[in-house]
């Protein structure tokens, strides 16, 4: 089975003291699906742990994956998100480096310009990135991906967006994939306080 390797960056310098880190949920949206398509998901979350680079380096070497995903919000998380595509980079310099999440998708040729970049994908990505890294196991050319900004010898190209995904049509989200101490029992006690749990409280859901 093919391995991809998605990445979590830092939220701030100290995360292995803060203890109120939450799920990587635009990691596990997009593994969900790419699973599904039968492909072995590796998540590294680096807020959860000090040796990040060093099992950075470990995973690349032993998973060989597809590609390496990195999701990024504006802001201080760039900085372990650039740490992370400069030392896959590094390693090597043929394995493609895809970026997602908020940042990347409001900022995309700034993005696009970085030589640790090879790939964009904007706005929601699960389905978008399970074809495009299709194409790359596959060995075929992915500039038909919509959704995606990728790069021509060099310059960066955009395709349009897919349409909106009916969320209904999703697979259940794959939990498992994240380290076990965010779903310890002491984790979400300490998420689901006594007033969140007597109290009514609306739900929005939306992705508009
Ligand atoms: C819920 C939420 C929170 C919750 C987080 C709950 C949790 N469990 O994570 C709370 C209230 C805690 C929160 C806090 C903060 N938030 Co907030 N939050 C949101 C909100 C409303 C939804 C985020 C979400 O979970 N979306 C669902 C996931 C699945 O979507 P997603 O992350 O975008 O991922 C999809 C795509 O982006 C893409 N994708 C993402 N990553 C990758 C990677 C790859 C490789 C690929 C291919 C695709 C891909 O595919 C995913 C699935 O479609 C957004 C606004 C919005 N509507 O997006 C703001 C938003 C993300 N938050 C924002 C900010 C600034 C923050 C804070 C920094 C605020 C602060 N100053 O403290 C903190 C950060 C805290 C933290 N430690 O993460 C900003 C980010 C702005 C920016 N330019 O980056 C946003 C966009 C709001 C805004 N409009 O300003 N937030």
């Amino acid at each position: 089975m093919k391995n991809v390797l998605l990445f979590f960056p830092r939220l701030s310098p100290d995360e292995i003291t803060e203890t109120r880190f939450l799920m990587p949920l635009s990691l596990i949206y997009v593994a969900t699906p790419l699973r599904e398509a039968g492909y072995n998901v590796s998540i590294l979350d680096a807020r959860l742990r000090d040796d990040w680079k060093e099992e950075l380096r470990r995973r690349v070497e032993s998973l060989d994956p597809v590609c390496v995903g990195i999701s990024s919000l504006t802001g201080i998380q760039l900085r372990t998100a650039m740490e992370a595509a400069r030392e896959v980079k590094s390693l090597s310099a043929d394995l493609p480096v895809v970026w997602g999440g908020v940042h990347a998708s409001l900022l995309p040729l700034e993005t696009m310009r970085e030589d640790f970049v090879d790939f964009v994908v904007v706005g929601e990505g699960e389905l978008t990135f399970t074809e495009l890294v299709k194409c790359l196991d596959q060995g075929k050319t992915p500039h038909a991906v919509m959704g995606i900004w990728y790069k021509d010898d060099g310059v960066p190209k955009r395709n349009p967006e897919p349409r909106k995904i009916d969320l209904n049509s999703l697979p259940a989200l794959a939990y498992d994939l994240v380290e076990k101490k965010l779903l310890s029992k002491e984790r979400l006690a300490e998420i689901l306080q006594p007033e969140v749990l007597t109290k009514p409280r609306p739900i929005v859901a939306t992705r508009e």
